[in-house]
């Protein structure tokens, strides 16, 4: 395969040229417990990393993720098996703050073209999901586009189509079935020579079926979802990145239980962008939309316009996004913090040869 066959762009060339050192380009297409599998004009690599690419990461997010770009350099004897030395700048990517306490960014994947979030037209179908999926993506860089899938169980579609189009002003929504195939071809015009795509959404409502179904062939497994229990779901465990036969990389992810916000508050103008308009012409600049006079939002609500789901929506986003935005300064100290004492640490102890080399 060739780079650009591999997504590759004049935006990582130039990112490759100013290197200056001789380092072959490759695509994280996998990360597992045994590493990285990568892809590369070479073909198929093993990766494993610098410890001093690990070293210098202050987050997750500076290590690769699955769609990334980076530089490395084969083993004398083993050319298949690789090192890998830089991570490139990605130009998108999907993040959500990692699972559990800790303040920092997870990249779910990167250096994507579009998004397919996917809902079950089932019982797992929920608007307030999309929305926050919604939310990210617009955040990532790439562009979103709302997969309903299961559309052989539904028998209200276009009620269920109309709900979605209103929280997801814009964004392409397409009923599929990855069962009987029903608007599977449809997908075809997202991917093509060098684009990547991802898909996202809960446990069980299909990523793999699609993909397998796009391909044409059983390349990742799918299994059925057994009753309410979360047992038996989690299909895929892994990221990973797979080549279309007619051109384009496909991104398989694991379903996800919790998706919590890593965005920036600006990233409400893109996806609220009806609250946010109505908010703009309310009297006072500051408006809570609570019970102020001349509350433009509030109006719209009364007038029938606005949904008050959707206010509640905005409001506990902006919330969330506040939230983050104070966990991120105090994490942001204690890494400076943090950085000092290994700095200084490093300064009192004598170089190795290893550190010289
Ligand atoms: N009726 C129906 N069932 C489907 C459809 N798509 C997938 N399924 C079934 O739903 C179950 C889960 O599908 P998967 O493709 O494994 O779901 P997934 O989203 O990849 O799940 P994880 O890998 O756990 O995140 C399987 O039993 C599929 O056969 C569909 O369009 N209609
Ligand atoms: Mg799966
Ligand atoms: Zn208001």
């Amino acid at each position: 395969m060739n780079l650009s066959e591999l997504g590759w762009s004049d935006f990582f060339q130039e990112q490759c040229d100013s290197v200056g050192e001789k380092l072959i380009p490759a695509r994280v297409a996998r990360q597992d417990t045994t590493g990285y599998q990568l892809l590369a004009e070479q073909g198929e690599l093993l990766g494993t990393l610098t410890g001093k690419l690990r070293y210098a990461a202050e987050s997750r997010a500076d290590l690769p993720a699955v769609g990334d770009w980076v530089l490395v350099q084969p083993l004398v004897n083993e050319p298949h098996k690789v090192v890998m030395h830089r991570l490139l700048a990605r130009r998108s990517s999907f993040s959500r703050k990692e699972a559990g306490d800790k303040t920092d960014e997870q990249i779910l994947a990167a250096n994507i073209d579009t998004i397919f979030i996917v809902c079950g037209l089932d019982d797992n179908f929920n608007l307030h999901r999309i929305e926050r999926y919604l939310l990210l993506a617009w955040d990532s860089g790439a562009t979103p586009v709302v997969l309903l899938s299961k559309s052989d169980l539904c028998h209200d579609l276009d009620k269920k189509m109309e709900a979605v189009a209103t929280i997801a002003m814009g964004v392409d929504i397409h009923p599929i079935s990855g069962l009987t195939g029903d608007g599977i071809d449809n997908l075809r015009s997202y991917l093509g020579k060098g684009v990547t795509v991802t898909l996202l959404g809960s446990s069980g409502v299909g990523k793999s079926t699609i993909i397998n179904s796009l391909l044409g062939f059983e390349r990742f497994e799918t299994s059925e979802v057994r009753g309410s229990d979360d047992k038996g779901r989690h299909t895929t465990t892994f990221r990973e990145m797979a080549i279309m036969p007619d051109g384009g990389l496909i991104i398989d992810t694991p379903g996800m239980r919790e998706l919590q916000v890593w965005a920036d508050e600006s990233s409400l103008s893109q996806s609220f962008d009806d609250v946010e308009s109505l908010a703009e012409r309310c009297r006072y600049g500051d408006c809570a939309h609570k019970n102020e006079p001349g509350c433009a939002v509030k109006d719209a609500i009364e007038a029938g316009t606005l949904d008050q789901d959707r206010l509640k929506s905005y409001l506990r986003f902006q919330r969330e996004l506040k939230h983050l935005a104070a966990q991120q300064q105090v994490q942001a100290r204690l890494d400076r913090k943090n950085r000092v004492k290994r700095f200084s640490k490093m300064m009192k102890r004598r170089p190795s040869k290893r550190d010289l080399s």
